[in-house]
């Protein structure tokens, strides 16, 4: 690779603003980011306020002082037995699970598995749980690998209600929903003909009956172009390959309709009154390798407008792809030249954007620019008054796009007028004022748009404010998910832990206040008040049908070859002390828990047979497999429960 030159926003070489800082970032971070035609991608700025200071946070290490010096650490610090303030949800990535962390201490309270096989569960090992991931004909799970990106909560008036959290599988192109009484999932579909299914987004409202003010729909984009059937058709004529977006239902979970459209999604917001939902694109050329994707100085933001797509549905203007009873409709660019009835808009932004993030107030969509050190802002109500006609270019629906560092991806809002975004080049948070922002738009050269900055470690990736996505944020917390952790942590080996990283936004200067490693990879988190969030500690048996509901009723069925073992467990034991099997035979085990006291949850283990799984108070769960080993097999509690929990075991007695 040939020497890179990276300019920042002044056109300075970076060598001269931050010397060594920048050099770590040139070696790793560029590599990383189309490396030597970095240089090309910044290029693309233009318009708006051009303020971006050098970085006042190198700037005061480079100087010596301890920007923590005047921190007030009791207010992060969560005491032996108290209680975390906020709740984040966290997507795993590539871990396929999704993650609970209590805030602001960090502390990681829960994995969910959803994507991924869990043994500690049997998540992906008892029937109940394959049921819902989907199995082959001869039996296999369809899938045992994930990426989670996105999670979202169901909204009620703009808030989080507490009921469903969605999550995307961008692998498999799967969604999927979590109960959030429970915090286990309960549905997962595949997305039809989508590939990198990315961006999630549920609705917050209905567009069209103003009484339905809750989520009944969850929009998710698609990232990768493919032939439509990709069933080996076209697989060499990539102008042929197109990107849907789907709706899905947020209760039957079933896709309602899909929008075909030119370009790709990367990342989905929705607005506050139901009317749209949002995408950037960074592959507006339809480019099939990188150089093509960032060849052009402008891709686009997309705008659906909800309304028209479900009437177009309604009067079946759509067409199927192969197999797929999906209605899918016509979002291209030639079908969709008239604002009075399109039922998209490609808003032109600057190169390669990542995110895009709604304000809480329902006025604003903030696109970062990642290739271009810009951000751009687009106004809810002039893309809607794009739609009836009003403005002729979708670019006047732009009302800012400041400069505000190198790499920016994600955006957080904290209610009061101001912006933070992540810089992944810049390894730093920027803070900037919307207003600001605005007026430098319109050609004001005082306005300050960037109004403080803060170094992070390193190269973030998404950064969310607490309770940001709803209308109530509160503007207390800032969380950079950094995708380097580098020196931040003891190290463990080559692979490092991700590190989120907190900082105070509630005053005037953001503040850093601690640091969590994760284990990889989360992308993006919720920040959620703990107050939105019930949950119960102990199932209904009556939920179950197959629940085993008293002691007495403890038995072994036989019919044929199909051996169903009905067992209870109360500590410290089992309801059945053996049962006999024939080798050969194909055994159900049907466990119910009937302690009915908090935390009390048993596991079940049955050695050199791969399977454990646990049931919690009042719940049944099942395993099924063929006994194929003759022998004695010790099944045992895998879940420390009582003092005699060693002991508590049952014997699997299988004749040869
Ligand atoms: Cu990692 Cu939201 Cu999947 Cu950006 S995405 S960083
Ligand atoms: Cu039951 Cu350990
Ligand atoms: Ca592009």
């Amino acid at each position: 690779m040939s020497e890179i030159v990276m300019t920042n926003a002044k056109g300075k070489t970076e060598e001269t603003v931050v010397p060594g800082r920048r050099r770590f970032l040139a070696s790793s971070a560029v590599a990383g980011l189309a490396g030597a035609s970095l240089s090309l991608g910044l290029a693309g700025c233009n318009k708006g306020s051009s303020d971006a200071a050098p970085a006042a946070g190198a700037a005061s290490a480079a100087s010596g002082a301890d920007p923590q010096a005047n921190i007030k650490w009791d207010k992060y610090e969560v005491h032996p037995g108290k209680l975390d303030t906020y709740y984040s949800f966290s997507s795993g990535g590539h871990s396929g699970d999704l993650r609970i962390h209590g805030l602001p201490s960090g502390r990681e309270i829960r994995r969910v598995p959803v994507f991924n096989v869990d043994c500690m569960s049997g998540w992906g090992i008892t029937n109940e749980s394959r049921a819902i991931i989907g199995t082959k004909p001869n039996g296999q799970l369809n899938y045992n690998t994930g990426d989670t990106h996105h999670v979202h909560l169901s909204y009620t008036d703009g808030v989080y209600d507490g009921k469903h959290l969605f999550v995307n599988d961008k692998l498999n192109g799967r969604i999927a929903r979590v109960k959030l009484d429970t915090m286990e999932c309960d549905a997962i579909t595949q997305l039809p003909n989508v590939q990198g299914f990315h961006g999630i987004f549920p609705d917050k409202r209905d567009p069209v009956d103003e009484k339905i003010n809750y989520t009944t729909r969850v929009f998710c984009g698609s990232e990768f172009h493919i032939p439509h059937p990709n069933d080996g058709r076209d697989i060499n004529d990539p102008s042929k390959y197109s990107c849907l977006f789907t709706c899905v239902d947020a209760v039957t979970m079933q896709p309602r309709y899909q929008v075909k459209i030119d370009g790709n999604m990367d990342l989905v917001a929705t607005s506050y009154d139901g009317k749209l939902a949002c995408s950037n694109q960074y592959n507006t050329e339809n480019g099939v390798h990188y150089e093509e994707m960032m060849s052009a100085e402008r891709d686009s933001c997309i705008f659906f407008n909800v309304a028209r797509i479900e009437e177009a549905v309604k009067a079946g203007k759509f067409t199927h792809i192969g197999d797929s009873k999906v209605p899918v409709v016509d979002g291209t660019k030639a079908s969709n030249t008239d604002p009075k009835t399109a039922l998209v808009v490609y808003v032109p932004v600057p190169k390669n954007p990542h995110g895009v993030n709604a304000s809480p107030d329902g006025k604003y969509y903030a696109c970062s620019g990642k290739l271009s050190p810009t951000a751009t802002l687009i106004e809810h109500d002039l893309v809607l008054k794009w739609f009836d006609g009003g403005l002729k270019d979708p670019r006047d629906t732009v009302v800012a796009e400041p400069e505000i560092g190198l790499g920016p991806l994600h955006t957080g809002f904290d209610g009061k007028g101001f912006i933070y975004t992540t810089l992944f080049l810049d390894s730093q948070i920027v803070k900037w004022d919307l207003e600001a922002a605005k007026k430098a738009y319109q050609g004001d050269k005082n306005a300050k748009v960037v109004v403080d900055r803060i170094d992070v470690h390193y190269q973030p990736g998404h950064g969310f404010t607490s309770m940001g996505e709803t209308a109530q944020p509160d503007g207390q917390y800032f969380i950079s998910d950094n995708k380097f952790s580098k020196d931040r942590y003891l190290p463990v080996g080559p692979l490092h832990p991700d590190s989120s990283q907190l900082i105070d936004i509630s005053g005037e200067k953001m503040l850093l206040v601690a640091d969590h490693p994760l284990y990889p990879e989360p992308h993006d988190s919720i920040v959620v008040r703990r107050d939105i969030i019930k949950t119960r500690q102990i199932y209904d048996l009556n939920e179950f049908p197959l629940a085993t509901k008293s002691v007495k009723d403890n038995r072994v069925e036989r019919n044929g070859k199909k051996v169903t073992v009905h067992l209870t467990s109360q500590a410290p034991a089992y309801g059945l002390r053996e049962w006999t099997v024939k080798k050969g035979d194909e055994v159900t085990i049907i466990l119910t828990n009937l302690d009915k006291v908090e935390d009390l949850t048993h596991g079940f283990g049955i050695p050199n047979y791969n399977i454990s799984f646990v049931v919690h108070p009042q719940q049944t769960q099942s395993v099924t497999f063929i006994a194929d080993k003759p022998g004695v097999f010790w099944c045992y509690c895998l879940n420390f429960c009582h003092a005699l929990h060693l002991e508590m075991r049952s014997r699997m007695l299988v004749e040869a």
